[in-house]
């Protein structure tokens, strides 16, 4: 699974999951265990289109998250500069990194998709890097 990661920045986190059969299932996700780092806020978004939502097209400077699709799946496309990869994202327990310098998007989304995400910091719109152009030249990529 480890090897399901191609990009810099990121990595996969697996949180215990207990099966109460036809009760369901929980999920757990703690600060500083499964979560490695303190997490300072948790958002989650809902109600995406499937056939037009598209989020993300941005990079952080210095936030770190960890990325959940709780239900439904979508697609999670990483690019640190150099290298590009997607990802599927249909496991409600297994999350994606999202450490600073790494360009992400969520896409293609399945009807009901809600995704929830931990974050290590309060919201700060100065920490985005919203232009792809900046990205690279600051990730020291491209010609
Ligand atoms: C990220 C991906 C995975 C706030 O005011 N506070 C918040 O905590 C957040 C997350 C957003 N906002 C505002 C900022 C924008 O005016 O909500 C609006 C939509 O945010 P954004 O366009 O950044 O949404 P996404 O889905 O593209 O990105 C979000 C997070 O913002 C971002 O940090 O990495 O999810």
């Amino acid at each position: 699974m480890t090897d399901l990661i191609k990009v810099k920045n990121s990595g996969i986190v697996t949180l215990p999951r207990i099966i109460d059969d036809r009760d369901g299932a929980l999920c757990i996700m703690n600060s500083l265990q499964e979560i490695p780092f303190e997490i300072k806020r948790v958002y989650y978004i809902n109600n995406l289109d499937p056939k037009s939502s598209l989020r993300g097209k941005h990079a952080h400077r210095k936030l770190r998250q960890v990325i959940f699709c709780i239900n439904g799946c979508f697609t999670l496309t990483l690019d640190d500069g150099k290298t590009q990869q997607e990802i599927l994202m249909r496991e409600d327990n297994v999350g994606i990194i999202l450490d600073p310098m790494l360009w992400h998007t969520m896409k293609d989304f399945s009807s009901g998709c809600v995704l929830l995400i931990a974050a290590s910091d309060y919201y700060n719109e100065a920490d985005y890097i919203r232009d792809y152009d900046e990205f690279i030249k600051l990730a020291g990529g491209g010609l």
